[in-house]
């Protein structure tokens, strides 16, 4: 059954991958499965036609079959479920691949969100110079409890999981502010996610659509 993924028309990032359909595509790759992408504007994810499949409006989506699904976590996890390469055999092991999954997405992104808000949707903001460094100091400290946990491992659990697959799109957003840079082990965990063949090519495929367009604005 043909996997039929949305993506942005064209990506406010400009093709350096953030945008989380790298994430969808990312695991598709590990997973060994083909997928078609359906660019979407920003007008086009808030009407109907879209809206039914996201109700929030936004990308990625995913569609196979009779199935139709929003949320990356969620997209990535039935990937992960349905095809070998993302999650372990072992019951406990597999189970402890999806709390990192939840982790990267609740624990860890929240803060890193935060700082994007406040430097590009509350810059002009009185207080956002007083906030920033608030912002800052808390996505510290949620990096120096990983990179503690992470020690010298080359992943979070063992092998390459879902889990990892997610953490490290997440820290991935975080590269621009030099933040990731100041923790050495997670800049090179990261930096092992990046040179797996699967996410060369998943960033490779977004960077074809983005590359050649203007960013809006
Ligand atoms: N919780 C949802 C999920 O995980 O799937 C969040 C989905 C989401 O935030 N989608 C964004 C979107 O559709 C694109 S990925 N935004 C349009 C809208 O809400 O109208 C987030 C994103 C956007 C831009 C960059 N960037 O430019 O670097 C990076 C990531």
């Amino acid at each position: 059954m043909t996997i039929t993924i949305t993506a942005f028309e064209r990506s406010p990032d400009g093709g350096k991958g953030l945008a989380r359909d790298t994430r969808v595509r990312w695991a598709l790759e590990e997973a060994g499965q083909a997928y078609e992408v359906r660019l979407v504007s920003s007008l086009a994810m808030k009407e109907p036609a879209h809206l039914r499949l996201h109700p929030f409006g936004q990308i990625p989506t995913y569609e196979e079959g009779d199935l139709a699904l929003f949320e990356t976590g969620a997209i990535v996890f039935h990937i992960a479920e349905r095809h070998a390469g993302l999650l372990p055999d072992d019951a406990n092991a597999r189970a402890r691949a999806v709390t990192w999954i939840f982790a990267a997405l609740n624990t860890v992104e929240p803060p890193i969100l935060e700082l994007v808000t406040v430097r590009f949707l509350e810059g002009d903001k009185p207080w956002s110079k007083e906030r920033l460094p608030l912002v800052v100091d808390r996505i510290r400290g949620r990096l120096g409890q990983l990179s503690a946990y992470l020690g010298d491992a080359d992943w979070l659990d063992g092998g390459f999981s879902a889990g990892d697959l997610i953490m490290v799109s997440v820290l991935l957003r975080l590269r621009p502010s030099g933040i990731l840079d100041e923790f050495p082990s997670l800049a090179a965990y990261v930096a092992r996610g990046e040179a797996r063949p699967a996410y060369q090519r998943a960033f490779a495929a977004q960077l074809a659509i983005n590359a050649s367009k203007p960013t809006a604005g």
